[in-house]
């Protein structure tokens, strides 16, 4: 069998890595996947990706990086079925839910919560700043509801029928916040709860929320052959295992 055109790395538990999985299984596009955490990449890692971060898409003899510009990248090659709503208005909107979710939601859920909760004990043997974790949950994730919650709609999705990049990479956060057992409290934001669980029962959210929680608390270098047991596309070679150190953008 052909090797599949894309090559995605990063790993599973990402929610900016969830957002390029959903966007390839959405357009029916196969890819083979190195699941590594950023922390762990190697020098060639640091090569593909100056940042040190993941997700990074491998096209041929393209690098791409960041989870925006990889989605962009799909849409642009296979707009079909389109994530981006058709007015330009519309479109703008979207790209802006799409940076307040990397952004704000992974400043408050990935390095206030899911970070502090997990990785920063695991990898780095370090503890929980416990004050920081639960301003994350108790203040700045509430208000980032109150601010959402006037604008995700009833019923469909953000822009009406069609689902698009603002509904995907909202709703790939919220998953991060289920791994640290947080939340949407239906009774004080109803509709982003409705919404997030319409979303979340998209098949390709589905698929992916299986393999995430056979691997959310296993140790990173037991995570391979689990994935491998479930079938999913690894690569064969990796660009990780090296020792855990921090990334080149944060102070955490
Ligand atoms: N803007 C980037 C952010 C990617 C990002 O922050 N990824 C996290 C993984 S959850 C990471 O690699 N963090 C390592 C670091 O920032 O040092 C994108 O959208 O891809």
């Amino acid at each position: 069998m052909p090797a599949p055109t894309y090559h995605v790395i990063g790993n599973y538990l990402s929610p900016y890595v969830r957002k390029v999985l959903v966007c390839l299984r959405l357009k029916g596009l196969d890819y083979s996947i190195d699941p590594i955490a950023p922390f762990v990449g190697n020098a060639e890692f640091e090569r593909l990706s100056p940042l040190r971060r993941i997700p990074v898409l491998i096209h041929g003899d393209r690098v791409i990086n960041d989870s925006t510009v990889i989605c962009q990248y799909l849409e642009d090659l296979h707009p079909a079925p389109s994530l981006y709503p058709q007015d330009p208005g519309d479109r703008a909107q979207a790209r802006w839910l799409e940076e307040y979710a990397d952004t704000r939601l992974g400043e408050v859920i990935v390095w206030g919560m899911f970070f502090q909760r997990g990785l920063k004990r695991i990898l780095f043997k370090e503890d929980t700043d416990q004050a920081r974790y639960e301003h994350a949950r108790d203040v700045a994730l509430p208000a980032c509801l109150d601010w959402l919650e006037p604008q995700v709609p009833a019923q469909g999705y953000l822009f009406g029928d069609q689902l698009s990049i603002a509904d995907i990479s909202v709703a790939s956060f919220f998953r991060n916040a289920a791994f640290v057992r947080v939340q949407v409290d239906a009774a004080r934001w109803p509709r982003t709860a409705a919404w997030l669980d319409r979303v979340l029962a998209l098949p390709a959210f589905v698929a992916l929320a299986r393999i995430e929680d056979t691997i959310a608390r296993v140790p990173l270098h037991e995570q391979r052959p689990l994935l491998a047991s479930l079938g999913e596309p690894l690569s064969e070679t990796t660009v990780g295992g090296a020792s855990p150190r921090r990334g080149v953008m944060r102070l955490d």
